[in-house]
């Protein structure tokens, strides 16, 4: 029989093979016959390099010959994901690609499977920052972004018997085609006495369907080249280069925390590390255009992505006075014109406070510059209100007690001209709670901007049967306007359309089915709910409470209660400290365990846990959602991202009242929306006159059986013990409320149960989900930021070279 004869290859297509084939040869080192898998997504990412090097090297030149205003994000953390695809999609080259694979005899999926995800974020802050570079160079604005190149990003999830275990991510092992090193922009950090080496290395953020490519500037450090050039003298070696790699250390590894855990030595030098470079960065940009440094608020915008890059105020003031020789106060008013700050978090714990010990050793020089900051500042409240020595207690920089410590929160508010929250419940809280004695100082310096994500790597990338289905029906406006997703909102009843909905929807489940079958082993069936949950794991995000709630399932099926099938899917990483988020993974773990092999279930109920939450990952959940878990006690979850990119690509909601979940309410209507608990304020109120489970638990007898199941050791192969401190603690103190909304979360599940029994009008929910939620782009958060805040506009950038 004769071969196939080859797809014929477009000349794009044709174009990329082309430079495949040469980077085979040329930056592989290889002749086809040995050329791995690996090899191959090499060439191809090279291939794409190559191109999109024109938009990145004419960016850098607009950029400098038009010295343009410039938005700077500073971020401990960008969770990027894998850039191939997007930047494929990003430059329109996404079908050229996969016929150049072709042509190859290799197919596009294997290729981008071969991608490593720099995984340099812990969960929403960290992808909260990506998604902004991406919408920053869509909206075509000058920007860097600046932060770590973490030689180990989060770890990597295994899920045992005995639920997690942790493992390392060495994603630059094999190299990273994506990045650029700079040698010639390095610069010394002196921490603790000994100066450490920033080099920068530079990644392309392509803008969609524009010139425009951005830089994410991220810095690795190195060991000076003289380094302890002293004990080298005098013989000892070996502990000279001890001391090159202790410094080299600094930016080895992401800290896998967020919201707890803090005081770390480490963490801290991180922090002024990436700090200072960038800092120092932008002062060579400034120096570089000619512009005077008493400008530098004129050229630069510097966005604080929460408190981790906050030292930025001490160490901007420190560069302007004892490196560029400015005085006090126009040092300060160039600060302070210069720096914004964004909070995600209202959680106490959760607030960076360094002790003073600890910063003195490390950072004398900033430390002494954040004193007098605070003296001057101390000052001012004193005179605007006398007699209130509480107050300034209260707002001081510094926190007294036995173990002083610094507060980087206050630092960074009183260092910035706009603090924002990032949903609007979260920025009056903010107002109200948090920061209300700096409210009443400064009233207008507060303000929210909700968060977004971006729709090409959420639906363009992530689902391309939706997203030829609304370039089909709507046109191809929405990747670029989302708002234009309004326009499919009379589809919503047109029966043809619906048709082709399901089609879409069903094939994103059987593809997360696929993906299931592969990594738990597990069989699904993808005509049944999909009920989803991944994000990180913590109490607040009460995964304890879905978690009960299946357990109430189970028993309600085996009393032979008719319940339509439901695949309950969790997913998400727990602080490798945070014992009783690994416990909740067990708890999950082990009721998949006996659910799964259960025959009174009759297909009606599976549990998942899929393992390693990433990126890569939610790419092929968050098409395949049915029910978005967007569950966490009122007040405490900031906004959320997770609940943006289920909605937009058609899934319900079962949420309470919290972050962003309210505004999305607000828009998909309430009749597309299942929601139930209670609100922050009747929290509040609960709290005052002194909160306690047990009344909430004896009035509910399924809440209590399922309690008793778990506690009897059926999930845990008889071991009584084992889930104890997790349902001590829900009995008696339940510091996140389960109890008091579990009763309301069973009404709205069943609500669902019933919803979903009407495939018609599910469909037509899901489609208005999708309708009502172009509101949630990060190029509308980011414009938000770039009027109201950076005051930067767009620069268009042409093709010149
Ligand atoms: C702090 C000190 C020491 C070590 C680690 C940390 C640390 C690291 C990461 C503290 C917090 C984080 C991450 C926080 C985070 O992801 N917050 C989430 O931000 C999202 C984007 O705004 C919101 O949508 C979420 O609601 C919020 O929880």
């Amino acid at each position: 029989m004769a071969s196939p004869t080859p797809a014929p290859c477009p000349p794009k297509g044709q174009a990329l093979l082309e430079a495949m084939r040469r980077h085979l040869f040329s930056s592989q080192a290889k002749s086809a016959s040995l050329a791995t898998i690996h090899d191959h997504y090499v060439c191809l990412s090279l291939a794409v390099r190559d191109i999109l090097l024109t938009s990145w090297v004419d960016t850098a030149d607009t950029y400098t010959s038009q010295h343009v205003r410039t938005a700077t994000y500073m971020s401990a953390e960008f969770l990027l994901g894998p850039h191939l695809e997007n930047n494929l999609v990003s430059l329109g080259l996404r079908e050229e690609a996969a016929a150049a694979c072709e042509a190859l005899g290799l197919t596009l999926e294997e290729m981008l499977a071969e991608e490593p995800e720099p995984g340099l974020g812990n969960g929403g802050l960290g992808r909260l920052a990506a998604c902004f570079q991406e919408s920053m160079a869509t909206l075509e604005l000058p920007a860097i972004g600046y932060g770590i190149r973490y030689e180990f990003g989060i770890f990597r999830q295994q899920i045992g018997p005995n639920g997690q275990m942790e493992s390392t991510d060495p994603w630059l092992a094999r190299g990273n085609p994506w990045e650029v090193i700079r040698p010639e922009w390095s610069y010394p950090v002196l921490i603790g006495g000994q100066t450490v080496i920033g080099v920068a290395y530079d990644t392309p953020i392509l803008g969609y369907g524009v010139h425009t490519a951005n830089t994410l500037r991220l810095w690795s450090a190195q060991a000076p080249d003289a380094f302890d050039f002293a004990s080298f003298n005098a013989g000892d070696y070996t502990r000279a280069v001890l001391h090159k790699v202790q410094s080299e250390t600094l930016s080895k590894v992401l800290y896998p925390n967020d919201e707890l855990e803090q005081g770390k030595r480490l963490r801290l030098s991180q922090q002024i590390f990436f700090v200072s470079c960038s800092l120092q960065d932008m002062f060579r940009i400034l120096g570089s255009q000619g512009i005077p440094v008493t400008e530098f608020h004129r050229k630069f915008a510097v966005q604080l992505n929460d408190t981790h890059p906050a030292i930025a105020v001490a160490e901007l003031m420190r560069l302007l006075i004892d490196v560029h020789g400015v005085d006090w106060d126009t040092a300060w008013s160039i600060t302070t014109a210069t720096i914004s700050y964004t909070n995600h978090t209202l959680l106490p714990e959760a607030l960076e406070a360094w002790g003073l010990e600890l910063f003195q050793q490390l950072l004398p020089r900033q430390l002494q510059i954040i004193f007098e900051i605070n003296a001057r500042f101390l000052r001012t409240l004193r005179i605007r209100f006398p007699g209130q020595p509480e107050l300034l207690e209260r707002l001081s920089l510094i926190e007294e007690g036995p173990h002083r410590k610094v507060r980087m929160a206050h630092l960074a508010v009183v260092g910035s001209h706009t603090v924002n929250g990032v949903a609007e419940l979260h920025s009056r809280l903010l107002k109200e709670n948090l920061f209300a004695d700096f409210a009443r100082v400064w009233p207008d310096r507060f303000t929210n901007i909700t968060n977004g994500v971006t729709p090409r790597r959420w639906l363009a990338v992530a689902n391309p049967p939706l997203a030829a289905l609304l370039n089909d029906a709507i046109g191809t406006d929405w990747c670029r306007h989302l708002d234009q997703l309004r326009k499919l909102e009379p589809l919503a009843t047109d029966a043809g359309f619906l048709e082709r909905w399901q089609g879409v929807r069903e094939q994103a489940k059987e593809r997360l089915a696929a993906t299931i079958r592969q990594d738990t082993g597990v069989l699904v069936d993808p005509s049944s709910l999909f009920d989803v949950q991944v994000k990180r794991i913590h109490e607040y995000k009460r995964q304890h409470m879905a978690a009960l709630q299946v357990v109430e399932r189970y028993l309600r099926l085996r009393a032979g209660e008719d319940l339509p099938p439901r695949t309950v899917i969790f997913g998400g990483k727990a602080a490798p400290g945070y014992a009783m988020a690994k416990l909740i993974i067990r708890l999950i773990v082990g009721m998949a365990e006996i659910i799964n092999i259960d025959p009174a279930m009759d297909g009606r109920l599976r549990v998942i846990f899929l393992p390693n939450f990433s990126v890569k990952l939610g790419q092929k959940i968050y098409p395949a959602v049915d029910l978005s878990e967007q569950i966490s006690t009122a007040g405490m979850e900031a906004s959320g991202t997770g609940n943006m990119k289920m909605s937009l690509n058609g899934a319900l909601t079962i949420g309470t009242l919290d972050g962003a979940n309210i505004e999305i309410r607000e828009r998909v209507g309430d009749d597309n929306f299942f929601l139930f608990g209670h609100t922050a304020e009747q929290l509040a109120a609960i709290n005052r006159n002194g909160y306690h489970p047990m009344p909430w638990l004896e009035n509910d007898a399924l809440a209590k059986e399922a309690i008793d199941l778990i506690g009897s050791g059926h999930f845990s192969e008889g071991d009584r013990d084992l889930f104890h401190p997790l349902l001590a603690n829900l009995c008696s103190s339940d510091p996140f409320r389960v109890m008091a909304d579990l009763g309301d979360y069973r009404r709205a599940q069943n609500e669902v149960d019933s919803a979903w029994c009407d495939a018609g009008r599910w469909s037509m929910m899901s489609v208005l989900n999708t309708a009502r939620c172009g509101f949630f782009s990060s190029d509308r958060s980011i414009q938000e930021y770039a009027d109201r805040i950076w005051k930067v506009a767009p620069v268009p950038v042409n093709a010149c070279s």
